[in-house]
């Protein structure tokens, strides 16, 4: 590739995965014979028995988006007063919450993981507790077993925001199989896309009937409304691009693998970059969904920010997820207690995520890398 023209390349923190046109042409051709497009016609049915393989899941309900899958789920277990969650994660997670009147109570994260705190999880729960909200953030587990075992103590319902999370395994086990409903993002940032769209995987066969009447209005049948529902349904087009999608996922997740490591291999002796120690985990299938570094500006003589502008004057466009904290957002500031929360301002304050996609190559990684070290010194 000519040199210059390479450089002038824009490279974006993601890229969304597209199967072949011809590809998602011929799935969704069928729907001009129907004219069915939407309300959980056929290629739903299709993406949800291919889930359920893929996922070796019992239960899978289907959702327009992630965050109406997280609205429906916690109504579905009918959750109440405070529910303890992480301030560390995207907007929808909280929003979820405090949409259906419930109050957040914010635990702290970790600093290996960035997950949810589980040994301060306990100090935080009152009587008005009624859910654990956890997010496997960048798609690494949370510490399931002991919040599970927390949860049921406590007999509280544990919901795992596993929006990045798809494809993800811990010791063998799919990540969705914990916990009471686990919630997947299926937008066309991740790394299993369904253009918009979202799935509630779950155990508890006698949520069907509402995690499902919850999508369609409380629609039971022709003449029956049970339950004051919404329209969150995943319709045919999408449901198409995820037949399709599923079919690339494992090479796709094999590709980003490469990524991760070409990143590793030239980050690693870097003081004062840190990164998600992915390569010593043999407990965890990662899906490398998000390329998070996290900038320590006294060891690394730079600030996180510097990096980041450095980059843009290069048109390398990362991201700052997730920066500002949840707590910190306009539309909550003065609304919630004020939580410790040390770790997640640490983090929030240094992290930056680098480009991360299927199709990013090697050259790109060398290039953003490049790029940070110069910016370095080094
Ligand atoms: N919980 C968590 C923890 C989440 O992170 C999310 C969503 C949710 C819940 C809710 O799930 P959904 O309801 O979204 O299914 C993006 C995504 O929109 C959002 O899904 C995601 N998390 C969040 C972390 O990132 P933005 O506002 O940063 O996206 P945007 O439009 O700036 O796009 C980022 C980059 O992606 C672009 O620079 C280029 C690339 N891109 C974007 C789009 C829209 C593509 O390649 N194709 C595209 O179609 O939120």
């Amino acid at each position: 590739m000519n040199g210059g023209s390479y450089m002038d390349k824009k490279i974006l923190v993601t890229r969304s995965s597209l199967p072949p046109l011809e590809e998602y042409i011929d799935e969704i051709k069928g729907i001009w014979d129907t004219c069915w497009m939407t309300n959980m016609g056929p290629i739903y049915q299709k993406l949800e028995q291919g889930l359920k393989n893929y996922l070796s899941c019992k239960n899978v309900e289907l959702y327009v988006n992630g965050h109406m899958a997280l609205d429906v789920a916690i109504k579905a277990l009918h959750l109440t007063g405070e529910v303890i969650t992480t301030p560390y994660t995207f907007a929808s997670t909280t929003h979820a919450l405090t949409l259906n009147g419930l109050t957040p109570v914010f635990c702290d994260i970790k600093p290996d993981d960035y997950t949810i705190d589980e040994n301060k999880v306990e100090a935080l729960i009152t009587e008005k507790t009624s859910a654990i909200l956890a997010v496997h953030v960048y798609g690494r587990p949370c510490n399931v077993t002991k919040l599970q075992e927390i949860a049921k103590r406590h007999h509280l319902k544990l919901i795992f925001d596993a929006a990045h999370a798809f494809g993800v395994r811990l010791n063998g086990e799919p990540i969705a199989n914990f916990g009471d409903i686990s919630m997947f993002s299926f937008h066309a940032t991740k790394v299993f896309n369904t253009i918009e769209g979202g799935a509630l995987i779950y155990s508890d066969d006698s949520l069907t009937k509402s995690l499902e009447n919850l999508r369609n209005f409380g629609i039971e049948g022709p003449e029956s409304v049970v339950q004051v529902g919404l329209n969150a349904k995943m319709n045919e087009f999408a449901a198409a691009m995820g037949v399709c999608n599923l079919r690339h996922l494992d090479e796709n997740i094999q590709k980003r693998k490469h990524a991760a490591e070409c990143y590793y291999e030239r980050l690693k002796d870097c003081a004062g970059i840190r990164m998600i120690d992915f390569q010593d985990d043999c407990h965890v299938d990662w899906n490398y969904s998000y390329f998070p570094i996290v900038v320590d500006e006294k060891a690394a003589g730079c600030t996180r920010d510097d990096l980041f502008k450095g980059l843009q004057k290069e048109n390398i466009f990362t991201r700052k997820y997730f920066f500002p904290l949840v707590t910190d957002y306009e539309c909550y500031r003065g609304k919630f207690e004020q939580y410790q929360l040390p770790v997640a301002h640490y983090v929030a304050d240094r992290v930056l995520t680098l480009p991360m996609y299927a199709d990013l190559e090697e050259e790109d990684v060398e290039r953003v890398c490049n790029v940070i070290l110069s910016i370095m010194g080094k």
